[in-house]
């Protein structure tokens, strides 16, 4: 079977590399299956604390394959769209969206389609600064998908959202940066080493907490003032019970840095 995810271990850190270089990591079925079981051995893994994202090649993930071996159904029948995101799609964001632990996504090179929307499901996204971002779905007549009409508004506003989905034009990293889709620009020949020592930082902070941060993040957009302020208090409630807070208060009143344990 051809490893079109390549999984590395640094020490918490799963390194997750999408490898169909040759087309730009275009998703195909088999590139699914392969990311969804490295994604849920993440997941279930206490010893990592940090999923760390990126490509193969020279770009970073071009969306569906549009192959035509590619969409075609088992079957004989049509390719059916709706099908595929169900089946596949929706799963990899909401696998993303639920990890218990931070994912920081290193763009490579070219997001396109789904892989751009891919790179906006992670938590921190950092881009090589030759890389571009691109909701290509107009050019073909689809509409954006893995949670991407939902992201995008969220993250740029929904002037730059409209424009970005109607338009399918590519913002170079800069521009994404600048506009807050992503957090930050590197250059191209630091781009693994940054994403390699950010992985680790997150991966040696407090992994509970962390988790129940993107918990309140998520919920942010779609709740009241009063409902988020109840949900800082029971996330709070969490958090102060675990043995990673009586190490930061320890360690802080040691004068000493923490050690946390990711409990
Ligand atoms: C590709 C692809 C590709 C196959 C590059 N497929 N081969 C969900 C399910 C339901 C319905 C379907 O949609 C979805 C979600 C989606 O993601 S839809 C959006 C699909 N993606 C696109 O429309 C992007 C298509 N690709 C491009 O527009 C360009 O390749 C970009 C702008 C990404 C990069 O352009 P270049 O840097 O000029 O590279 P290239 O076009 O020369 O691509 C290099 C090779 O990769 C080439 O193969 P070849 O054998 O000719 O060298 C391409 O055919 C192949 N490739 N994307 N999505």
């Amino acid at each position: 079977m051809a490893e079109l995810v390549l999984i590395e271990r640094a020490q918490a850190v799963s390194v997750l590399t999408l490898n169909r270089p040759e087309k730009l990591n275009a998703f195909t079925t088999e590139l699914h299956q392969q990311l969804a079981a490295a994604l849920d051995a993440a997941a279930a893994d206490d010893g990592v604390r940090a999923v760390l994202l990126t490509g193969a090649g020279r770009g970073f993930c071009a969306g569906q394959d549009l192959q035509a071996r590619a969409l075609a159904m088992a079957d004989g029948r049509p390719f059916d769209g709706g099908g595929a995101i169900e089946a596949w799609y929706n799963p990899l964001v909401r696998r993303l969206r639920r990890m218990q632990k931070p994912v920081v996504c290193a763009v490579n090179g070219v997001a396109a389609g789904a892989g751009a929307n891919l790179a906006l499901a992670c938590d921190i996204v950092l881009a090589a600064r030759s890389a571009s971002f691109l909701q290509a779905f107009c050019r073909i007549g689809l509409v954006p998908d893995t949670g991407g009409s939902f992201f995008l508004p969220r993250l740029v506003g929904r002037a730059r959202a409209a424009a970005l989905m109607l338009l399918g034009d590519a913002v170079p990293a800069e521009e994404a940066a600048r506009w807050g889709l992503i957090w930050r620009v590197v250059d191209d020949a630091v781009l693994m080493t940054e994403a390699r020592a950010l992985a680790a930082r997150l991966a040696a902070q407090p992994t509970r907490a962390l988790a129940l941060i993107k918990t309140m993040l998520d919920a942010s957009h779609g709740n009241s003032l009063d409902q988020q302020l109840d949900l800082e208090r029971d996330m709070q409630k969490i958090a102060a019970g675990t043995a990673d807070f009586r190490e930061g208060v320890a360690a802080f009143l040691e004068k000493r840095s923490a050690k946390f344990r990711g409990a």
